[in-house]
């Protein structure tokens, strides 16, 4: 075991507790593959370097735009038209001047089109490691050079017209008619005087059309560079060295049922419930399992102190064992667990340092949840992730994989939520940390039995923690390895 104080174990580290390491299937396993190579490596460029063979153009460039992903981006674009429009008659309307008003309608509009996009056309792009900030300036730049390549590519076109046909009508009468420079540098064919022509009007087409297809193509590659939810899906994994830990508050009903499911998927994995002396004695049932079945094991807390101390608690009694995967996982089925063995596969093949069970990438979402529970789960990931600049698309998700290196030098004795933060804060640390967080796809269910702890307090607290996150600052974190 590594003392926090030492940061993250160096390769020599790993060699010395693979020579000391007292069960085999642990070291077997851990090193077997080679996982002193553990660093700071991006998810995106682990998958560069995992693949061997370079795409070609046609995958590059064409490949992008057969997907409905381009007709999504393509109505952003025709939505932010509108949103642009719409302010700019707002700002007018308040008398704002002419040029601030185009300047900010502009920018509203490049801002609603950024969410819209990555919520919806790029769920599921991206790199976890990326901050929002980073993607939205990206997103800026896309846009301001995407405006300036369509201006260019109509003059080009109205020129050359110009050039042929003497009669039609000239950019400068288009330009004079404009009513401000913004509107003349965008050349906007909603702006356009009627009497222009439809020479004008097709120009702006092709323009449109040369700046639409480089925005789309650099936010694809640029701005959301990467598929977070990686075809890097490796071996299923049986669980062994592993270490599935489920936290009970009154979950009777599921509990006798969560860990037998578990087990199914992860045979070879152990099982520990840490009940808060649960009053409707999920704690004794476990005991129960735990005497019938050598995998089970129960952590017995005194009373009911929030999920997060809980957690606390399991990865403790993970640590002071040879565990080398450590996964959260909640016992009302809102978790599946078929996701484990493959999910416990990629932190075995050494895909990521942590793993996020993500209902915000493609492939993943929620069933049966209200439209005020997801518009809160939403805002409550967006929220934390611009407040602490962090990349994860869900991090208030709970079914989170962590390789012991990582529980071992986040400093688990200073984590100070308690509720729904904890998710989060456990994620920002591991990212300070330079470890590398990998987002998989997983369909949430809404529990079916049992009552939800979820409360307005434990709400409230995550507002404000997040705040009180920021203080985590790289300063703290102790020396890397070299
Ligand atoms: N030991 C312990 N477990 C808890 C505590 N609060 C919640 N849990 C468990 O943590 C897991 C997740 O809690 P849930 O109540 O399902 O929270 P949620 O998934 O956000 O909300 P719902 O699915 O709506 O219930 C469940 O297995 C709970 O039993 C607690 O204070 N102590
Ligand atoms: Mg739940």
């Amino acid at each position: 075991m590594f003392p926090a104080s030492l940061g993250r174990p160096s390769e020599a580290d790993y060699t010395r507790r693979l020579l000391t390491c007292g069960e085999n299937h642990c070291c077997d396993i851990v090193y077997s593959d080679g996982i002193v190579g553990v660093g700071r490596r991006s998810v995106s460029n682990m998958a560069k370097q995992t693949s061997q063979r370079r795409a070609t153009l046609t995958e590059t460039v064409i490949s992008p735009f057969l997907s409905w992903r381009f007709v999504k981006f393509c109505i952003v674009g025709a939505s932010g038209v509108v949103v642009n429009l719409g302010f700019l008659r707002f700002f007018k309307g308040l008398e704002v001047q002419v040029n601030l008003a185009s300047a900010m309608a502009i920018e509203i509009s490049i801002i609603s089109n950024f969410l819209i996009n990555y919520s919806w056309t790029f769920r599921g792009r991206g790199s976890a490691d990326q901050s929002l900030l980073v993607q939205g300036l990206r997103f800026q730049v896309v846009s301001m050079v995407g405006a300036t390549v369509q201006f260019l590519a109509f003059v080009v076109f109205n020129m050359a017209w110009l050039l042929t046909m003497f009669d039609i009508p000239t950019i400068t009468e288009y330009h004079s008619a404009a009513d401000t420079w913004l509107e003349r540098w965008l050349w906007h064919p909603f702006v356009a005087p009627p009497d222009v022509g439809n020479w004008v009007y097709l120009s702006q087409l092709l323009g449109i059309g040369i700046g639409t297809f480089w925005n789309y193509l650099i936010n694809f590659h640029w701005t959301w560079a990467g598929d977070l939810d990686t075809a890097m899906h490796s071996e299923r994994h049986d669980g062994a060295a592993t270490l599935i830990c489920i936290p009970t508050y009154n979950e009777a009903e599921n509990v006798t049922r969560i860990v037998p499911a578990v087990l199914e998927q992860v045979p070879r994995a152990n099982v520990l419930v840490v009940d808060d002396n649960s009053p409707d004695g999920t704690g004794q049932l476990a005991d129960r399992m735990a005497g019938e079945d050598s995998r089970v094991h129960v952590l017995h807390r005194k009373g009911k102190e929030g999920l997060g101390k809980a957690y606390l608690a399991a990865f403790q009694w993970a640590l002071e064992r040879n565990y080398q995967y450590i996964f959260e996982f909640d016992a009302d089925f809102s978790h599946n667990p078929e996701y484990l063995p493959v999910f416990a596969g990629l932190l075995h093949a050494d895909k990521a340092d942590v793993l996020v069970g993500s209902r915000r990438v493609k492939g993943g979402g929620v069933e049966n949840w209200s439209l005020h529970r997801r518009f809160i789960s939403w805002g409550g990931s967006l929220y934390a992730r611009i407040v602490l600049g962090l990349g994860s698309r869900d991090l208030t998700g709970g079914f989170n994989g962590f390789r012991r290196a990582v529980l071992e030098s986040i400093e688990l004795d200073r984590v100070t939520s308690t509720g729904y933060c904890f998710q989060i804060e456990l994620k920002y640390r591991a990212v300070k940390r330079g470890f590398r967080v990998l987002e998989q796809a997983i369909v949430f269910p809404d529990r079916v039995l049992g009552k939800s702890k979820m409360n307005g307090a434990i709400f409230a607290e995550a507002v404000v923690q997040v705040w009180k996150l920021r203080r985590v600052k790289p300063a703290q974190r102790h020396s890397d390895p070299q």
